[in-house]
């Protein structure tokens, strides 16, 4: 499809999309946050609903024309609905950071405080960074992690809801390799008369799959994307239990936030959503959570610090610091040797995020290319290597051509659309 259609109007662009291919292709993909999506996916996100405006909701459409693409949003939060077994759902923020912004929206007024976790203890960007609207419009308060346990302190937690009485609390983040025990979360946030929002972009497969406690009934609010281990196109969706929440929540997505929502991006949702109730998924969750912990334990066997000490998701967070390198130096050899991994900060990181001492690996991307307990272990072996001989080219050269042997193994044609 790709071919016939773009080659020879516009081979600029075909060369570029090969390329990418190419790279995906001959590259093992261990951003904890990607995957790859299925053909019927990518197929949908292609279709002609991206010539639709449909600004509103299903039969309160601004426009005219949108009676299929109310059927279209309409199965995509019945989906969704199924799926995480919550009443409401909205399904057109573009992306993680837009449902955040329209949960701050719906609740928050101007410099009203809200604990978030520090983004070097595994926050996010849109959970108070000041470089972020969420940091600039609003007053963010930090929590963090245990130094010793490096799990979330919830006795410091307690203490700064108490402090400073925070309209919302944020349970969510972007690299904590733990369980995220949202009961203890809403008891605070209860106590102090907070909005408790849990932002599960990362563990959203895993909570649908019914691998990690679920936020649903708990939490007043619920944010996710839909690309990460959720394994469905780039995008957003809220989620409530709460009617009158739900009500503020539609309202600061549309017209809060967002203009006309991606139709051709909400049917690639509905796809994905159908895909992730088929009971194969959660068969696929079960290898991600496995293949995550077999690098984990890999890493400790060969003596490189593993942030908490494990893992209980997708996550693998290594301290490469304590090596005397920095993640930024790390994930840019990887890189060379064709493992694309993304340098982090670890807690209490003497680093600035633009170096960071960690480097974040996550499973998904390589468990839905078909890799296995054997390969991911082979893996955390050769970046093991690779951190012992960082600086020996011969070493390094030798260590690409076996990332390229596991490459080969596993070819990447059911990803593509041609
Ligand atoms: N950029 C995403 C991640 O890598 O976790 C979060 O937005």
């Amino acid at each position: 499809m790709i071919r016939q259609y773009l080659e020879n109007q516009d081979p600029e662009i075909y060369k570029i999309l090969k390329l990418e291919n190419e790279r995906q292709e001959n590259s093992l993909e261990m951003i904890a946050s990607e995957n790859f999506v299925s053909q019927a996916v990518l197929a949908t996100y292609s279709s002609t609903l991206t010539n639709k405006y449909a600004e509103g909701y299903p039969k309160k459409r601004y426009y005219n024309g949108c009676e299929n693409a109310d059927l279209i949003e309409e199965l995509a939060i019945e989906r969704a609905k199924k799926l995480f077994n919550v009443n409401f759902v909205n399904v057109q923020p573009h992306s993680g950071a837009q449902a955040n912004a329209a949960v701050f929206l719906a609740f928050m007024n101007a410099n009203d405080k809200f604990l978030g976790m520090d983004l070097s203890h595994g926050g996010h960007l849109t959970h108070g960074s000041k470089v972020n609207f969420s940091g600039k419009l609003y007053q963010p308060i930090f929590y963090g992690v245990d130094p010793k346990t490096e799990r979330i302190d919830f006795d410091t937690l307690y203490k700064l809801a108490r402090e400073y009485k925070p309209k919302m609390i944020i349970a969510g983040f972007s690299a904590y390799p733990r369980i995220l025990d949202f009961a203890k979360f809403k008891e605070i946030a209860e106590e102090v008369g907070a909005i408790l929002m849990a932002d599960i972009a990362h563990i959203a497969g895993l909570i649908a799959a019914t691998y990690h406690p679920s936020p649903v009934g708990i939490a007043d609010v619920i944010t996710t994307t839909t690309h990460k281990t959720l394994r469905g196109p780039r995008g957003g969706m809220i989620m409530t239990n709460n009617e009158e929440i739900a009500k503020k929540i539609n309202s600061a997505v549309f017209p809060g936030t967002q203009g006309g929502p991606l139709m051709h991006v909400i049917a690639a949702k509905a796809v994905s959503f159908g895909e992730a109730l088929q009971p194969s998924y959660k068969d696929y969750i079960k290898s991600v959570i496995e293949n995550a912990k077999v690098l984990a334990e890999t890493f400790l066997e060969r003596g490189i610090r593993v942030v908490s000490g494990g893992t209980d998701n997708h996550i693998v967070l290594i301290d490469v610091g304590s090596r005397k390198l920095t993640g930024a130096l790390v994930a840019d050899e990887l890189h060379k040797i064709g493992i694309t991994a993304n340098k982090n900060t670890i807690p209490f990181d003497p680093n600035p995020p633009t170096i960071g001492s960690g480097v974040r690996l996550g499973s998904p991307a390589l468990t839905t290319r078909g890799l296995g307990i054997t390969e991911f272990k082979k893996i955390a072996n050769i970046i093991s290597d690779l951190i012992e001989n960082i600086y020996d080219d011969k070493k390094k050269e030798k260590l690409k051509q076996e990332v390229q042997e596991i490459c080969r193994s596993f070819p990447m044609d059911r990803f593509r659309l041609t």
